[in-house]
């Protein structure tokens, strides 16, 4: 199928190289588009010269740093008018293994059609190189608090390493993404299982950045943390309106029925 790489940068002039190289040696087929957010250190330049000397590699520029979210989004409605079938997230500082990337697209290609498939780092096999015990600690427990609230029933939906099927794409109103930084991850995962869109998870050994700095911040986890309470206090609020409902209905019912008994007893 014809498959594109979306890999968002933002001052990554030392990861970009060996990220392109990986991509193009493991999934030569597949094309690969940056979106690089003006980048202060030349990242977007060095994808420039790469593109003009490689037609599988395109790039998109944006005018500011502006979050994952937003270069995602642009990235997928530049891949959705180009007509790609599948449409791939990675990293480019070197965390996301090419070899990983082609199992996640052979995943996809398999004949349950799965609309995205996730290279998770919690599942059997599944793992992480150079993270200390808080890192960990955070991924799990985010990944816990996330299920314990939105019942996704995923084990690694924080994880930016993945295959969306450009149809399943098509069918969400990405309008309605609501987060710009780890909660996007999130929010994605959200709206395809919302959508019905079937969901599988293939383990994938992560590792620590390359070189360069984690753009993670504290506000990119308040974000995440504040909007998954919302999504879950929301859920939760529908499911016991649904229930409220139902419970009157049968309140309702029962009524009735002892009113048509009385009537007859008469
Ligand atoms: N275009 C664009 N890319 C971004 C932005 N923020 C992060 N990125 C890129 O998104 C990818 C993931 O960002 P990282 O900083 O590695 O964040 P992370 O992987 O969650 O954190 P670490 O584990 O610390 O590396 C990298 O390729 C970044 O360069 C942004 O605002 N715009
Ligand atoms: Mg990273």
């Amino acid at each position: 199928m014809k498959a594109v790489v979306v890999i968002p940068t933002y001052n990554e002039i030392d990861n970009l190289p060996g990220a392109l190289d990986g991509v193009r040696d493991a999934v030569p087929q597949a094309d690969i588009l940056v979106v690089d957010d003006n980048s202060p250190d030349g990242t977007g330049s060095l994808a420039d010269s790469r593109a003009l000397a490689d037609t599988h590699i395109h790039v998109l520029h944006r005018e500011e740093k502006n979050g994952l979210g937003p270069a995602y989004l642009a990235g997928f409605s530049w891949a959705l008018a180009q007509g790609y079938e599948l449409i791939c997230e990675m990293d480019a500082d070197g965390s996301h293994r090419p070899q990983d990337l082609a199992l996640l697209i052979q995943r996809a290609e398999m004949a349950d059609v799965p609309d995205l498939v996730i290279g998770s780092r919690w599942v059997s096999g599944g793992a992480t190189v150079g993270w200390d015990g808080r890192r960990v600690a955070l991924s799990r427990g985010g990944n816990l608090y996330i299920n314990a609230m939105l019942g996704l029933r995923v084990r690694d939906a924080t994880a930016g390493f993945r295959v969306y099927r450009a149809d399943a794409l098509r069918r969400l109103n990405l309008g309605a993404v609501e987060a710009h930084g780890y909660g996007f991850q999130v929010n994605m995962t959200k709206l395809v299982a919302e959508s019905g869109g079937r969901i599988v998870e293939i383990p994938i050994t992560f590792r620590e950045r390359e070189a360069g700095q984690s753009k993670l911040s504290g506000g990119i986890f308040s974000e995440e943390l504040a909007l998954v309470t919302k999504w879950g206090v929301s859920k939760r609020g529908t499911q016991l309106a649904g229930l409220a409902v139902s419970a009157g209905e049968q309140v309702r019912g029962t009524y009735r029925r002892a009113r048509t008994r009385q009537k007859r007893s008469r």
